[in-house]
């Protein structure tokens, strides 16, 4: 069966023909974040309408809170969303078929237990983008709710914001502004790789946050591996750093991290099998 799955993130939205962890054709386009729901649906129609009667349902993956087909921003910074948009109903509205919704990164880890490194033990997806998220796998079952938000949580040094507002992609190029550089995420990797110590320090910052982060899901689920995902995530030496960062803790304790094996398609695999498995 093919679906039309779409992943909405905070920065990027694909969408893609998937059939199983086949990607049959793909498109990406900048999420235009002042737009709104109704006019990401829309664009994305407009861009897919010649894939019409080539799928037979929809799986839309987001950034956000998804529950009994309503989604909400949890972190308005990451991508404002009004409360409780109801994303299934409009979505069978404007594509004509069954849809289903989930939370990006959880829809991710799916993807990722199903088709990616193989199915085997609990399995703990992060990814590093425009925020932070998580989903979580357990004895085979996908987490679903608040469960995996682990942008959100506000550890003891983060005070009062949450961790992704301190290390995420959109933290990255706020720290560059700070440091008097108008640069994107991406744009601090490539600075940083050229050797500018503002630029390395920021993805460093970083790369420590997200492996403290491991250490504590570690303690807390004890999964088998954390897959990384994200365009910080699997940009260019970031994974390495957070390896570094865990070298030196007790091996009983360190995190096994590995890199999404299904890369920026885990989303778009992953909410497609939740779509065709749900019914
Ligand atoms: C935020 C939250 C999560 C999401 C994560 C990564 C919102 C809008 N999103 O913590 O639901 O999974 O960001 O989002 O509250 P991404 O856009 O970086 O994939």
């Amino acid at each position: 069966e093919t679906v039309l799955a779409i992943d909405i993130g905070g920065t990027k939205t694909m969408a893609a023909l998937v059939r199983g962890s086949d990607v049959l054709d793909e498109i990406t386009v900048a999420t235009a974040r002042e737009a709104g729901p109704d006019a990401w649906l829309a664009a994305i129609a407009e861009k897919v309408r010649i894939w019409k009667d080539r799928y037979s349902r929809v799986g839309i993956a987001v950034t956000g809170f998804v529950q009994d087909g309503r989604w909400s921003a949890l972190n308005p910074e990451t991508l404002g969303i009004p409360d409780q948009y109801p994303l299934v109903e409009r979505a069978l509205a404007v594509f004509g078929k069954p849809a289903f919704a989930a939370n990006d990164a959880q829809a991710a880890a799916w993807g990722e237990y199903k088709f990616g490194s193989g199915e085997g033990g609990d399995l703990v997806f992060l990814t590093i983008s425009t925020g932070i998220g998580g989903g979580i796998v357990i004895n085979g079952r996908p987490l679903a709710g608040l469960a995996g938000h682990f942008g959100l949580i506000r550890g003891p040094s983060q005070g009062r914001s949450p961790l992704e507002d301190q290390t995420s992609g959109r933290w990255m190029a706020s720290e560059a502004l700070k440091a008097g550089h108008n640069a994107s995420a991406a744009e601090v990797f490539d600075r940083a790789e050229k050797g500018e110590s503002w630029a390395n320090a920021i993805v460093s910052q970083s790369a420590f946050r997200a492996a403290t982060l491991c250490r504590d899901i570690q303690m807390m689920l004890d999964p088998e591996r954390i897959v990384i995902g994200g365009g910080i995530g699997l940009a260019k030496g970031y994974l390495d750093q957070m390896r570094e960062q865990l070298a030196g803790i007790d091996s009983r304790l360190r995190p096994v991290l590995a890199p999404a094996e299904l890369g920026s398609h885990a989303g778009i695999i992953g909410i497609a099998s939740l779509a065709v498995e749900r019914d």
